[in-house]
């Protein structure tokens, strides 16, 4: 089928008369039929990946990239004057995540498709997802972020269950899309909403009514949860996503053959982090409903569910009070105590109960009802053992394994860097794309000058097409021939965008005082805070601030400039990662589970700057000590520091006249000049009474570190060189890789 016909069929028109919008949605429609076609894997047992999160992106080049269509639809738009990039722009991104999180399911989505596995994903159609991101007054401000239009990637199915919550009842429907694997099968991902929702509950901000769920519950991600009522409906949102799910593992089941007692031979569930642990409870509930004994339906349902840990930060493991529980889903809270009373019976230690001080500890029922629990980078397994979960670990040694994070190379190098791809086809041919370890053959160009010649100039142009896109969308103008220096992931405290800022800020001074870099330097942040987290909100007016400042100063700015862009969100990934020489992943030691960010990066040439944190570790392992810029205190120091509880950030302060004048300033004249005293106060006495996350300990070596990198970036081929390792060693980073890890050591399915 050519688009030429799709279009014509259509709306009766030439592609030359059609608007992007109709090009976009004949596209659509002709990629819906294409997938119709491709097969899918309708073997016996079935993963169910089920998330709160899924960060899919924009999905128009990346299907059509797996089709194996991309040329042939992008030749067709070029003889008509238009191009895929500019269509693109007609289509809106979803933003169904916030994260690294949301984003590894999406990736993992892509490597199950292609690896044609048997595996759909499972998750809630939200109607705004996270909110957009504004700047006004260099402070963030929330907007709705609406993605659903006429046409769009939702199929409207047919299968609809009625979910009972305490004291009513709502509909659900569920709602699918292709994942189109490359070159091979597609699978899907079923999005369930509910059938009585109601957009007139959001105006033009991101404040709604959190008590009519039967209207609400799928209208936003993870809603502000700073009071109990977006709590509680989080609360609601995650038992309708779970409800669903096992509704339909079980019809699926049931409809191969199953007699349910065999269910583990016919399904599986991947619990991605706690959002979805209700699963394990609502499983139980409906297997007792369809005559099983307690004893038998836990057993069954311990086979089938295993649990990915995210994080170490013990502020973010959920835990619901057993009233909201109560109130929401009462059906689930007696099998809840029940499975608590067995842990009581079974185990004396008391810190692996799953209810204490009337709270439900969702990852607790995870890691003693499931078969298997994993973490997404090795030091985050290590210290998921060793340290956080280590009195589980002591119970269920067999259960813990480790399965680093990955990307799909298909988003993140073909799609997102087609110059870069084609160089590296060029060099070895194509074998990559199936199978990333070939990347490793690049190893033989290091000494090749002409090949790192094209690689820096395949970088100086994904640097001058980011400038242009920047001034074309944002009004911002960076310098293309700058060093790009990037930090873009979610605002959080741990991953430390205030170190990077007291950086700059030093930079400013040395400037000032005429140490001025030879090569001047662009110092990039992009990033959503939650509506609700004051500091990371105070942090971003700190970068907006400087950017301020900074970019205004005439004797300042040739040398250094500062750039937040706006609304951080996958497709601004695809552009600025391609884009980036130095990358930015500064975590405190033992924060970061694994990253996702730091792989991207390091497959499109970029450097790493960072902490020996999460994947990084890994990383660092693979391209050797000349090829990334590591520094800071490692993760047992740290760890270390806060069991001794006596950190204090002012004895730094103190003793160090670099950092001690870098903090002042947040709170100095010219900064009041042009920000909010109250937020830079907080922040300042943030860093002065509590600095959580220890910046101040590593701000030493982190500046030492980063003029390090920026001196051996100078050495242009020795630079290239270190940009090539990094691609070479990227393979491992593939999310076929680790998909294939999960279902051999996992899910096990043939
Ligand atoms: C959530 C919250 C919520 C409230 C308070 C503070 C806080 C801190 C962290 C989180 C993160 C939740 C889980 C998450 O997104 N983890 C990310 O998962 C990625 C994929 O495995 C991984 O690469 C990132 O390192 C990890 O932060």
């Amino acid at each position: 089928m050519t688009l030429a016909k799709a279009v014509s069929t259509r709306y009766n028109k030439t592609i030359e008369k059609c608007s992007s919008k109709e090009i976009f949605f004949a596209i659509l429609d002709m990629i819906k039929e294409l997938a119709k076609e491709k097969e899918i894997n309708e073997g016996k047992k079935k993963v169910y990946y089920i998330s709160a999160e899924f960060l899919i992106g924009k999905l128009l080049s990346n299907n059509l990239i797996n089709l194996g269509l991309y040329e042939a639809v992008d030749a067709e738009l070029r003889a008509s004057g238009k191009s895929i990039a500019e269509i693109e722009e007609a289509e809106p991104e979803p933003s169904l995540g916030n994260g690294g999180l949301g984003r590894l399911a999406a990736c993992f989505l892509d490597s199950i498709a292609t690896l044609g596995i048997n595996g759909d994903g499972v998750g809630l159609n939200y109607h705004y997802g996270l909110f957009q991101q504004k700047f006004q007054n260099n402070l963030q401000v929330e907007a709705p972020n609406p993605w659903i239009t006429m046409q769009s990637w939702l199929t409207k199915t047919e299968k609809t269950y009625p979910v009972l919550f305490g004291g009513f009842t709502v509909q659900s429907r569920m709602y699918d899309i292709d994942v189109i694997g490359y070159n091979n099968c597609t699978t899907k991902l079923h999005l369930f909403d509910i059938e009585s929702v109601n957009e007139n509950l959001v105006g033009d901000t991101i404040d709604f009514n959190k008590e009519d769920i039967a209207g609400n519950l799928t209208l936003f991600l993870y809603p502000d949860d700073s009071d109990d009522k977006g709590r509680l409906l989080r609360v609601y949102q995650q038992y309708f996503m779970v409800s669903n799910a096992a509704r339909l593992i079980l019809e699926e089941a049931e409809a191969k053959g199953s007699n349910l007692h065999d269910l583990a031979d016919y399904a599986v569930v991947q619990i991605n982090d706690t959002h979805p642990s209700m699963i394990i409870p609502e499983l139980i509930r409906l297997l007792q409903e369809k005559g099983f004994l307690m004893d038998e339906a836990i057993s069954v349902v311990s086979k089938v569910c295993a649990y990915t840990n995210h994080t170490i930060l013990a502020e973010a493991l959920e835990k619901w009070p057993l009233a909201f529980l109560e109130k929401a889903v009462p059906q689930l809270v007696p099998i809840i105590r029940e499975l608590d009373n067995r842990v009581r019976r079974k185990v004396k230690d008391e810190t692996t109960y799953i209810i204490a001080d009337d709270l439900v500890h969702m990852a607790h029922m995870d890691i003693h009802y499931g078969f298997s629990v994993n973490g997404v980078a090795h030091l985050h397994t290590e210290i998921l053992k060793d340290a956080e979960l280590n009195n589980f670990y002591k119970l269920y040694p067999q259960k813990f394994n480790n399965k680093t994070n990955g990307i799909t190379f298909r988003r993140w190098l073909m799609l997102c860097n087609p110059e870069l791809s084609a160089l590296i086809t060029e060099l070895i041919g194509d074998g990559w794309k199936q199978n990333a370890t070939e990347l490793e053959k690049l190893g033989a160009y290091a000494k090749d000058r002409a090949v790192l010649e094209k690689l820096l100039e395949v970088k100086s142009l994904k640097k001058a097409q980011l400038c242009e896109y920047l001034e074309l969308t944002q009004g911002i103008r960076p310098d293309d021939k700058a060093i790009f220096d990037i930090q873009v992931k979610r605002l959080h405290e741990y991953k430390r965008q205030q170190m990077n800022a007291l950086y700059v800020i030093h930079k400013y001074f040395e400037i000032k005082e005429g140490k001025k870099p030879t090569i001047p330097i662009n110092v990039f942040f992009g990033g959503k805070a939650a509506a609700a987290y004051i500091i990371a909100k105070d942090i971003i007016h700190l970068i907006l601030c400087l950017q301020e400042i900074v970019n205004n100063d005439p004797e300042v700015s040739p040398y250094l400039k500062v750039f937040m862009v706006e609304n951080y969100n996958v497709t601004l990934a695809e552009k600025m990662i391609p884009a980036c020489d130095i990358s930015e992943q500064i975590s405190l030691a033992s924060k970061e589970a694994s990253g996702t960010g730091n792989m991207k990066f390091m497959l499109n040439g970029a450097v790493t700057l960072g902490t020996m944190d999460g994947a990084n570790v890994e990383i660092a392992q693979l391209v050797g000590k000349d090829n990334i810029f590591t520094f800071g205190e490692d993760s047992q120091t740290v760890i270390d520091r806060y069991a001794r509880k006596d950190y204090k950030s002012r004895d730094y302060y103190e003793k160090n006249k670099k950092l001690k004048r870098a903090v002042d300033f947040i709170v100095s004249d010219e900064m009041m000049e042009v920000g909010c005293s109250e937020n830079l106060e907080r922040l300042y006495k943030e860093l002065l009474n509590k600095d959580w996350f220890m910046t101040f300990p590593d701000f030493d070596m982190y500046t030492a570190a980063r003029e390090k990198a920026y001196d051996a970036y100078a050495d242009r081929s020795s630079w290239a060189a270190k940009m090539l390792v990094n691609i070479s060693m990227a393979g491992f980073f593939s999310s076929d890789r680790t998909i294939e890890q999960y279902n051999n050591e996992i899910w096990k399915l043939n």
